[in-house]
């Protein structure tokens, strides 16, 4: 009994660990976004849902960064679907370990 008590602390430390250590923001590559509401309608659409910390939306780069809230996974299906539903067209979904901020400033750098 003592033993699988041990089992399960071990196992939750693991999962806390992780959520630290892995990728907390996921980059959609979105076709049709053409111009400042688009970028804003999506961006309040994805803050309305509870698991999301940031998101950021880049026109030029068609791209729509979301990062999750600390011990929080995202819904990349969720995600994607939201997305859809606005009228958009979501051609790639990735992973990073970067921040949004990172994200961002990447994207601000790059132009
Ligand atoms: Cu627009």
């Amino acid at each position: 009994m003592k033993n699988s008590i041990k089992k399960i602390t071990v196992a939750l430390t693991l999962v806390g660990l992780s959520s630290l250590t892995f990728a907390t923001t996921t980059v959609l590559t979105v076709n049709g976004m053409v111009c400042a509401f688009c970028a804003q309608g999506i961006e309040k659409r994805l803050s309305k849902l509870p698991e999301i910390k940031g998101v950021f939306v880049d026109l030029k780069k068609k791209i729509v960064a979301v990062e999750a809230k600390d011990g929080m996974t995202l819904d990349k299906t969720l995600l994607q679907s939201e997305i859809k539903d606005a009228g958009y067209d979501v051609t790639k979904v990735e992973d990073t370990d970067r921040t949004i901020a990172a994200v961002k400033a990447d994207a601000k750098g790059k132009k």
